[in-house]
């Protein structure tokens, strides 16, 4: 897998040199890319999204991804920044990919919590949340800020705490821009994946209950084939499953709005590498892999899809 120049998947990068970087595959590939700003935060930063598409005018399937929600989790901006490179330089070059991205656009946030992100790089490396002040703490959780079950298990109404939903649904910038920019694509998403680090797991809704959705056999059957394909790469092993049993009880978060709220029929929420050993502290030199094996499974699930 050969890297435009604007990539670099040897090391970490804060959040200006990932933002040079998604100009730089702009301006590198311009048939391909184009790139818009869905919201901004607390702290003036912009939120952005690299729209990836060849062709169509609009009118095609989208896939929408999102990396960074939680700040410490430097695996997935990593992994989207991975996914960005592979559809550029592949699209043309690799049959798999021209062919599913003549039928697919792809909207990608790569910093979905981006003052989180400089905060992680500034000053608190696990930082979790956003940087919002509320009552002497700061920091809402934004995977428990969506109208999904707000505020129910596996939540807390303490400002201070790392799982704090925040004063009300969508209160976030970054959620309302993850709503505003999904909601934009319409009944054209088909497929919508948030990820996380870390514990190696490929997960359905629903976080907010033990309860699965109404065609929870085929977001299982197709979670089961990216996962084969994951493993098939170097050998990781993945959990697959709903939310609630394979983690635990988690409510207001991304997958489970998207799959209620908007309709997205495939809606999955990973856990990139590794088990704890490293944990959010992920060695650079699994970036590469973990980029391969993701995106192997992110490429099998698209092709599953009915
Ligand atoms: N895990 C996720 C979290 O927000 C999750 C798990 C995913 C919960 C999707 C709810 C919905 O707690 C990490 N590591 O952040
Ligand atoms: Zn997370």
């Amino acid at each position: 897998s050969k890297s435009s120049r604007a990539f670099d998947h040897t090391a970490y990068h804060d959040l200006q040199e990932i933002y040079n970087i998604l100009d730089g595959v702009g301006s590198d590939f311009p048939s391909l890319i184009s790139h818009y700003t869905a919201g901004t935060t607390y702290e003036g930063r912009d939120i952005r999204v690299t729209a990836v598409s060849s062709g169509g005018g609009g009118s095609r399937d989208a896939i929408w991804i999102d990396c960074g929600i939680h700040a410490r989790e430097w695996v997935s901006p990593a992994t989207c920044q991975w996914i960005l490179d592979q559809l550029t330089s592949g699209y043309g070059s690799d049959a798999a990919i021209t062919t599913m991205m003549d039928t697919y656009d792809f909207h990608i946030m790569t910093v979905t919590n981006p003052d989180g992100y400089a905060y992680t790089w500034n000053s608190d490396r696990l930082w979790r949340k956003n940087r919002v002040p509320y009552q002497g703490c700061h920091g809402t959780d934004d995977n428990r800020n969506f109208d999904s079950n707000f505020g129910g298990p596996g939540t807390s109404n303490n400002p201070c705490s790392d799982t704090y939903h925040g004063p009300s649904a969508f209160s976030e910038a970054e959620t309302q821009a993850v709503r505003d920019a999904v909601l934009a694509l319409g009944s054209r998403a088909r497929m919508f994946i948030t990820i996380h680090s870390y514990s190696q797991y490929w997960m359905t809704p629903y976080g907010y209950d033990y309860v699965l959705p109404a065609n929870y056999d085929e977001q299982y059957r197709v979670a089961g084939i990216a996962v084969s394909a994951l493993t098939a790469v170097h050998g990781t092993q993945f959990v697959y499953g709903n939310i609630a049993d394979v983690i635990y009880l988690a409510s207001g978060g991304s997958s489970d709005w998207a799959y209620d709220s908007a309709g997205i029929q495939y809606a999955y929420a990973l856990e990139l590498r590794d088990t704890g050993n490293w944990g959010f502290l992920l060695p650079p030199e699994q970036i590469v892999p973990t980029g391969e094996e993701t995106w192997a499974g992110i490429m099998a699930a698209i092709n599953a899809m009915q």
